[in-house]
């Protein structure tokens, strides 16, 4: 083992004790099973004293496609938005763990809030008509036959609102969405797919915490 690796070995372990008691879900092992995972799809390892950089867009699109088959681009941004807490362009590692905390292990209540924030396009806290209609327009599979799908799309966000708009305002609030997943949770993800399946998950963690392991 050369001096390097084992440097890296030690700030990696530090680096997972520290963030193992910030965030929920994982444990140290896991953590640090994590951060070398973020190492590795940077294509640059960990190095001390140099400012961390994270993955952009482009990347971490990339890692929703082949890792948990994602397809929507307007869903898969709005992943990329909610893991980017800091709204800098970058999922830096941090963010990186926070994310799949939720994405891979949450709560209930974890996974509303982030579905609402994928939803919320335009992170004005509310998902809107317009919002709406976007995802469901980009997420349905569009009949041929129809002669205005658009028609379609409308008379759904409509069905929607009534079933969710609690308060009746034309929009949905956070309070709106959160009533509605409790009463039916497959509402959860009524706008396009932003969670993983529980064989993507399996694998996912099969690779990054067992194949890793067996590595060290
Ligand atoms: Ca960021
Ligand atoms: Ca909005």
């Amino acid at each position: 083992m050369s001096e390097m690796s084992a440097m890296n070995r030690k700030l990696i372990q530090t680096l997972a004790e520290t963030i193992s008691k910030q965030v929920e879900h994982f444990n140290k092992t896991e953590v640090a099973c994590l951060i070398r995972e973020f190492d590795v799809l940077l294509g640059e390892p960990t190095v001390p004293g140099r400012a961390a950089s994270g993955l952009d867009r482009g990347r971490f699109r990339s890692i929703l496609h082949n890792s948990f088959g994602m397809t929507d681009d307007m869903i898969m941004d709005g992943v990329f938005r909610t893991f980017d807490k800091d709204n800098d362009g970058f999922i830096s590692m941090k963010e990186w763990i926070e994310g799949l905390s939720v994405f891979l292990r949450g709560t209930l209540d974890e996974k509303i809030k982030y579905c609402f924030h994928v939803y919320d396009l335009n992170g004005d806290n509310y998902i809107s008509r317009e919002e709406m209609f976007h995802m469901l327009k980009n997420s349905l599979i569009r009949q041929p036959t129809e002669e205005d799908p658009d028609e379609g799309i409308k008379d759904l966000v409509e069905i929607t609102l009534k079933k969710m708009d609690h308060d009746h305002d034309g929009r949905l609030s956070f309070a709106d969405f959160e009533n509605a997943v409790r009463e039916e949770n497959l509402l959860l993800e009524a706008f396009g797919t932003c969670l993983p399946d529980t064989a993507g998950i399996e694998i996912f963690e099969q690779h990054v915490f067992q194949d890793q392991l067996d590595q060290w």
